[in-house]
């Protein structure tokens, strides 16, 4: 890692799996049991708010049960060491919606599909870290209106911070996948946005992803082996 200065990783749902949070497209997950278009698009909360917002509850419920695992504590490891020298520095984008790599300790994490934990008023636009009272299908609590939703990106919604994440992406020398299908854009195409700056390209995952030969390399194996033995 001699040469190497600025990495940027992207985590999905398959680094929270060994956590016990289900992963979506594998064949007992959440997309197997929950259509899309009735749960997670704009148009599922116009027709049928209180549905979504079930979904999401259930969601958030299940998340503050689990713990993070070796795979999310060594990526913290990693942040700390890494920008504790001068010149060198990560951005950990998470398409995850669980809070498990702040609460392995990680300080900087650029959450581009949004939080479970979190509420926002598309009305007003008030984030507010979502609490039990605003389960169900509550108005406002700041401007009244029944435009609060879970702070989450949904399928045709643009994901957060992207400015930020190509910025950082022009300038990685390294990029490293862990836990994704490569199924979802636009963070699918990141690995083609970090090869095209001359960027090492690395994947860690459980089987090799839609997009795993635009990778210089794949490691295939559970997340909490992969992710330490990478680290260390
Ligand atoms: C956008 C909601 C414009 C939150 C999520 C064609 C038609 C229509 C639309 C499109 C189209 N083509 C592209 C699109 C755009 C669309 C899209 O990609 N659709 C796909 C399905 C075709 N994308 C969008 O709409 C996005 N917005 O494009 O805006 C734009 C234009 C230009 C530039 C910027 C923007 C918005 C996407 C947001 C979607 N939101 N979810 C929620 O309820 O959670 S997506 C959903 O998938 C998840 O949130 C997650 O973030 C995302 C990715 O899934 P993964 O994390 O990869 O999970 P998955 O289950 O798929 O895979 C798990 C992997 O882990 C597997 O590979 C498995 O092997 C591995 N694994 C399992 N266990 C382990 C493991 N690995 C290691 N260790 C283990 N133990």
């Amino acid at each position: 890692m001699d040469d190497i200065r600025n990495i940027v990783i992207l985590t999905g749902a398959g680094i929270s799996a060994e956590s016990g949070i289900e992963t979506f497209r594998a064949e007992d997950g959440l997309w197997e049991k929950h259509r899309i278009e009735d749960v997670a698009t704009p148009d599922a909360f116009r027709r049928d708010p209180v549905l979504v917002q079930k979904f999401y509850d259930m969601r958030r419920a299940a998340v503050q049960t689990k713990e993070p695992n070796p795979a999310h504590h060594s990526l913290a490891r990693l942040e700390h060491e890494w920008t504790g020298a001068s010149g060198r520095s990560l951005l950990l984008v998470t398409q995850n919606v669980d809070d498990l790599h702040e609460r392995a300790g990680v300080t900087n994490v650029v959450h581009m599909h949004g939080e479970l934990l979190s509420a926002w008023c598309s009305a007003c636009d008030m984030r507010a870290r979502w609490s039990e009272h605003l389960s169900g299908d509550p108005p406002c609590p700041e401007c009244g209106s029944k435009a609060l939703r879970p702070d989450i990106v949904w399928f045709g919604e643009m994901p957060y911070r992207m400015d930020e994440i190509y910025d950082a992406l022009s300038q990685s020398d390294l990029f490293v996948s862990i836990g994704t299908s490569g199924a979802v854009y636009p963070a699918a195409g990141f690995v083609q946005e970090a090869r095209a700056q001359g960027a090492r390209t690395l994947e860690l995952n459980l089987e090799p992803s839609q997009g795993s030969h635009l990778f210089d390399e794949t490691r295939l194996g559970p997340a909490s082996e992969l992710v330490p033995q990478w680290v260390d």
